[in-house]
């Protein structure tokens, strides 16, 4: 099993300003949504940095994602462009998918994230498809698909794990379980206790994972990695996390304590977590750390002006980039 040991002061120090980038960006994200900037709906990430980190910290060059409804964070951690990513936001020309895709359906395939989904379970079904694709090519990465423990009720879920399974491909499906599916309890969705149990059903192991510790997930992935890549196939990771936000901004929240939310904000926060983790093993002084919010936030601040500056796309453009064009002679319909 990959030992947290091994992590170099680079990578340590990576992993916590990915966690900061994401934190700065949701909350700026939120800021934003409140001023009426960002239309639409926005499922913001907070308090579940670490399992994005966590998994993007196990990946290698090449490796692929597919998100969810709520995915800038999985973006972020994949080096997705905090000013790509507020524009798209915005719905401007500059965004990471030219204004057309918005907060559901960021997607850069240069960096490996195929594609966030507005559709619950809908990106479990790519990340298969990707991994079936590497395994035909004969390459040796991995995709990675995360869903909530509500989109682990998707029919979706069942027939891409089962094909995976039996086809033994390079693909870990990571499950979110931030305890609620809009405003439903895990519980009155699922008899079971934990998504990991679904293992079992298609041959694969399951492994549940404190979600907010960002160094259980990247072992507990890295282990995941390293099955998937010998060949040997696909496993079931479940993440135990909390959003701090509501489902979505604007949310009124009445289907859960403030004491609950305050005790994962107290004892659960992940961020505070691996500070806690890194100033007690002396692996990085108050200073430096304070100096990685700052850096941050200036890089947020800056990312928000750009965005805000950027242009709106135009009329022409509508249909552009929507349809896929015809590759190796096979012929994919699109607009003309
Ligand atoms: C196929 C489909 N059914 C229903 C919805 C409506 N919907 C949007 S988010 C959501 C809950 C998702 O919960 P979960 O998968 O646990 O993810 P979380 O929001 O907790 O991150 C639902 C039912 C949808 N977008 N797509």
């Amino acid at each position: 099993m990959a030992q947290r040991e091994e992590l170099s002061k680079d990578k340590l120090m990576w992993m916590y300003e990915t966690m900061v980038k994401i934190r700065l960006h949701e909350n700026k994200a939120a800021e934003l949504f409140a001023q009426g900037k960002i239309k639409g709906f926005v499922h913001l990430y907070v308090g579940e940095e670490a399992v994005a980190t966590g998994v993007m910290a196990a990946l290698k060059p090449g490796d692929v994602i597919t998100g969810t409804h709520r995915s800038h964070g999985h973006y972020i951690a994949k080096g997705g462009d905090l000013k790509a990513s507020f524009a798209e936001l915005f719905g401007k020309r500059t965004g990471s998918n030219k204004g057309k895709g918005g907060s559901m359906h960021i997607a850069d395939p240069s960096i490996g994230m195929l594609g966030a989904n507005g559709m619950v379970g809908g990106g479990i079904p790519h990340a298969v498809g990707a991994a079936l694709a590497f395994k035909l090519l004969g390459k040796d990465n991995v995709a990675v698909a995360f869903f909530g423990e509500g989109g682990s009720n998707q029919q979706n879920f069942h027939e891409a794990i089962n094909l995976a399974a039996i086809w033994k491909l390079p693909v870990v499906f990571v499950c979110e379980n931030n305890l609620y599916q809009i405003s439903l309890h895990y519980s009155k969705q699922q008899l079971i206790t934990s998504v990991a149990e679904r293992g079992k059903a298609y041959g694969i192991p399951g492994v549940s994972v404190d979600g907010q510790d960002v160094l259980a997930v990247y072992e507990t992935t890295k282990e995941a990695v390293d099955r998937a890549r010998r060949g040997e196939g696909p496993t079931l990771i479940e993440a135990r996390t909390y959003r701090f936000r509501g489902h979505f901004e604007g949310d009124p929240q009445i289907y859960r304590s403030k004491d609950e939310l305050e005790w994962w904000m107290n004892n659960k926060d992940p961020i505070k977590l691996f500070e806690k983790y890194l100033l007690e093993r002396s692996m990085a002084t108050r200073e430096e750390l304070d100096a990685v919010w700052k850096r941050v936030s200036n890089e947020v601040d800056e990312a928000v002006k750009f965005a805000l500056d950027s242009p709106y796309p135009g009329p022409e453009e509508l249909y552009e980039d929507v349809f896929a064009r015809p590759t190796n002679g096979v012929l994919v319909w699109r607009w003309e």
